[in-house]
């Protein structure tokens, strides 16, 4: 009988080449899946949604994480909790669907019933010696960042996820996220394991290639792309680019809008990467043409023209906050080569649909760079399934960033192996 060695991941980690992709088991195999399913998406901060998610007491979301199914609750004190989505009965799922709204939470198999605090108030048949208050559901750790919401499933969370909320909050504090209501979300499926969504994300390389609708808005100097020495043009492209991030930040800054970037993707398990982008065109959002989408501007802001605040966490998230609106995006492990996106388009809550916005206007630019995108990840992945693919080098130009990716990825995976 054929029997296939296990993989040895402590020797293929220890053979990553800096500056190179990961070796195609860390695509593919689903050994490497489930320990990324354990290491990285059970005991880092993971970014499932945002407070307008639920926004009223008794709204349910359902997220999957990898086996995990999470229950995402406000409850009627406004307090907005994290459940494991698992019966303290016999273990059904209680909630099937991703957004419900309930009085209390009731479990389809035998009624049990908890409130919206976790604790289980119903529960019949139990006899005389059965103790309620030990069976509520199970509580998964929650954290939010001017709304963005966060869970963590390990016993004890990465304590860093403090700084990097001290650094966020004043970013995001104008955009008033816990004021703002999600008027489009979409689901999609890459054909391609997360991390090479996650890697696609890094980079804009692609961009010029790929992206016309987004290249009207977003322009690839942003985000770490530093042109060849001979290249002319790219030179005073990149270096107009500059002098207008250096007029544009100076003027946010003096009216309090926070824009200068902050890097620590690696040496920490809360990596992440923020910046205040000077947009294109028009330069006031990411749209066809460049201008606001939504005629009632986020929060309190006045100013149209106020670039796009962009947020990258690892593992599985990034975000831009414009004046009109914001977009957000989750990246969940479905198996080694499938993966679900999810796409938030976000505006003020009083803003009214025909009136202030369309989502058309709102949502085209990154529905039509999702679609790309999701070609491109595939592609990638197909790659990985060949005999003839090995690691190759990322561009010391502009890939820096995804470098920082799988260097990340590769430190926590260490770091967990090596306890
Ligand atoms: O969403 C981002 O962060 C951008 C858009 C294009 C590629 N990526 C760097
Ligand atoms: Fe939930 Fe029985 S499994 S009530
Ligand atoms: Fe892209």
């Amino acid at each position: 009988m054929l029997t296939r060695a296990p993989l040895d991941v402590a020797s293929l980690i220890a053979a990553r080449r800096p500056g190179y992709t990961l070796a195609a088991p860390f695509y593919r195999s689903k050994e490497i899946f489930d320990l990324d399913l354990d290491v990285i998406f059970a005991r880092h901060w993971i970014f499932v949604g945002v407070e307008p998610d639920v926004p009223e007491p008794g709204d349910v979301m359902k997220i999957d994480i990898g086996l995990n199914s999470i229950l995402i609750v406000r409850d009627d004190d406004n307090e907005v909790r994290a459940f494991h989505n698992v019966c303290r009965h016999r273990g059904a799922r209680i909630v099937t669907e991703e957004h419900s709204t309930v009085g209390k939470l009731v479990c389809p198999y035998h009624q049990w019933t908890y409130e919206l605090t976790g604790d289980l108030v119903h529960a019949t048949h139990m006899g005389d010696d059965f103790d309620a208050k030990c069976h509520g559901l199970k509580p998964v750790h929650l954290r939010s960042v001017s709304g963005l919401l966060y869970v963590c499933l390990a016993a004890e969370p990465p304590a860093d996820f403090d700084s990097f909320a001290a650094e966020m909050e004043p970013r995001l504090a104008p955009f008033d996220l816990r004021n703002a209501k999600v008027v489009k979300e979409l689901d999609l499926i890459e054909e391609g394991n997360w991390k090479l969504t996650m890697e696609n994300n890094r980079e804009c390389y692609h961009c010029a290639g790929n992206h016309p609708e987004l290249g009207l808005s977003f322009n690839k100097y942003a985000v770490g792309f530093v042109p060849d020495a001979d290249d002319l043009e790219g030179q005073a492209e990149a270096a107009a680019y500059a002098a207008d991030v250096e007029r544009q930040v100076q003027a946010w800054e003096a009216n309090g809008f926070i824009s200068r970037p902050f890097e620590e993707l690696t040496g920490r398990p809360t990596g992440f990467r923020t910046e205040r982008i000077v947009l294109g065109g028009e330069g006031e959002s990411q749209t066809m043409d460049t201008k606001i989408a939504c005629k009632k501007l986020m929060g309190a802001i006045t100013e149209r023209k106020l670039g796009g605040l962009h947020l990258w966490t690892q593992p599985n998230m990034w975000a831009h906050f414009m004046s009109d609106h914001a977009v957000t995006f989750t990246a969940l492990p479905l198996d080694a080569e499938h993966t679900l996106v999810k796409t938030r388009w976000l505006v003020h809550k009083d803003a009214v649909e025909g009136v202030d916005y369309d989502v058309d206007h709102l949502a085209s630019v990154w529905i039509a760079t999702n679609d790309q995108d999701a070609s491109l990840v595939k592609l990638a992945q197909c790659g990985t399934r060949s005999q003839a693919y090995e690691p190759g080098p990322y561009s010391p130009l502009t890939e820096g960033l995804v470098d920082a990716f799988a260097t990340w990825y590769v430190e926590r995976l260490s770091a967990h192996m090596g306890k």
